[in-house]
């Protein structure tokens, strides 16, 4: 099968597969797997924790690969940065590119280039389904090798990201969220001094290839750009952050991979021979952090906090289930989050109509086609069906798979869909979305 087709609607779960197949392995590249070969054509950070859960059913040493190869490009501070750049690309195949970032110009970067930002920590979840999937002497030996780097970033986000002191770590981009223009950024991002004009300067990539009213407003880019180069301006040190950097927010969804992340590297820990009690500790204090800081018993989810204001962020998006991923999650909170996704903002169901969407249906600033501003993303519905069955919800988690199945039966391994017809958006040939599907096909529903 052909890239092409891999774009194409397939009827079973056969003709599903390898759909999925056929995109991951066009998308592969020497080392490491593009989320799309033309919007994203380097290596993404938690793309590739997505990527090689995919790659640990098909070929099971692409996993770590494309793991380690993500790893090599950790930065001194123990930072993963969430684009590492392709040198041998043409400059302008993404914008903003290597020169724009200048990782050179901070101490203990790599060699390679890369952003100076990070991503949800979804990686040691990753290495371990990989190895679970596939517990090898081969897969031990690279869990082995990559666990001292998980946990160095894992340190890297609790020390140097604690901004807040409350043993949560803060985003300094919305881009760190993952969901770059979520409405939950709609009010720290206002905050942020900056004109649409700056991008006359520029020339955006991402509008060339898909919809530009489909994507982030010029006037968005205008003040990510500001805030890349806040921290470009003093070399992406974190210190004084609180002092100077324009957004700072304890995101939930970064905050409840960084505590999964704990539970998975105590998994770890036990299979390479080092100690799992303190991962252990940090998952439930995390927990408890989430919840005692990011929880409003007012609305029953999770709200990120922003910190240059002290106030939770109102907008109930999707970023506020997330947390139910974190096993260790109290029964009411647990109770809340999951009759909030059940409600009509979030449609979720033992059988659904409509996918999930990333942003409250029934609120005001609701976009079915705008980027993370409502529609559908595979890799959410992937989370919260993790969550969902950590927390004894088998009914509601197989209404949840079988509506991700659906989605890529009638429109392909798109980057995202239309959360009520389920049309494919963004690009088409998503690495995440054909990973996570493999990943679902796999299990039993
Ligand atoms: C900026 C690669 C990435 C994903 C993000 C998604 C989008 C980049 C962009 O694409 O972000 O990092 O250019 O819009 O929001 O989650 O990792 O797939």
């Amino acid at each position: 099968m052909t890239a092409g087709q891999a774009t194409g609607v397939a009827a079973d779960a056969g003709a599903l597969r390898a759909v999925a197949v056929a995109t991951l392995s066009a998308n592969w590249e020497h080392d490491h797997t593009v989320p799309s070969r033309t919007l994203y054509p380097h290596q993404w950070s938690w793309d590739s924790a997505f990527t090689a859960i995919g790659w640990s059913h098909l070929r099971p040493a692409r996993a770590w690969r494309e793991l380690a190869g993500l790893f090599r490009a950790q930065w001194g501070d123990g930072r993963v940065p969430h684009i590492v750049f392709n040198p041998a690309l043409p400059a302008g195949s993404y914008f903003p590119g290597p020169g724009f970032w200048d990782s050179a110009c901070a101490e203990g970067a790599p060699p390679a280039a890369t952003s100076g930002l990070v991503q949800p920590p979804v990686h040691a979840l990753a290495g371990w389904l990989a190895y679970r999937r596939d517990p090898c002497d081969a897969a031990r030996a690279a869990l082995g090798r990559l666990y001292p780097r998980l946990v160095a970033q894992q340190r890297y986000l609790a020390t140097h990201r604690d901004v807040g002191g409350g043993g949560l770590a803060c985003i300094v981009h919305p881009w760190e969220s993952g969901l770059d223009n979520s409405p939950a950024w709609d009010i720290p991002l206002a905050a942020v001094p900056a004109e649409a004009a700056v991008m006359r300067a520029y020339r955006r990539h991402d509008t060339a290839h898909t919809d530009a009213a489909h994507r982030p407003t010029d006037l968005d880019y205008a003040r990510y750009v500001a805030i890349v180069a806040a921290y470009r301006a003093v070399r992406y040190r974190d210190e004084r952050l609180a002092d100077r950097h324009p957004f700072l927010v304890e995101c939930p969804l970064l905050n409840a991979a960084a505590g999964e992340a704990e539970q998975a590297l105590a998994r770890i820990a036990g299979t390479v021979g080092a100690d799992p009690g303190p991962h252990r500790e940090r998952a439930a204090a995390i927990t408890e952090a989430v919840v005692d800081r990011l929880y409003d018993p007012a609305t029953g989810l999770f709200h990120p906090r922003d910190l240059r204001t002290g106030r939770l962020l109102p907008a109930r998006t999707a970023l506020g289930l997330m947390p139910l991923v974190l096993s260790g999650l109290p029964a009411r909170p647990v109770a809340t989050v999951v009759a909030e996704a059940c409600s009509p903002r979030f449609g979720l169901g033992a059988r659904m109509d409509r996918p999930l969407p990333s942003h409250d249906r029934t609120a005001a600033d609701f976009e079915p086609l705008r980027y993370w501003r409502g529609p559908s993303w595979l890799n959410l519905a992937w989370l919260l069906r993790r969550g969902l069955l950590a927390h004894g919800r088998a009914d509601l988690a197989a209404g949840l798979r079988r509506s991700m199945i659906d989605l890529v039966a009638r429109s392909g391994c798109h980057e995202y869909f239309h959360p009520d017809t389920g049309a494919g958006l963004g690009s088409p040939a998503f690495g995440w979305t054909a990973a996570l599907l493999l990943d679902v096909l796999a299990e039993r529903g």
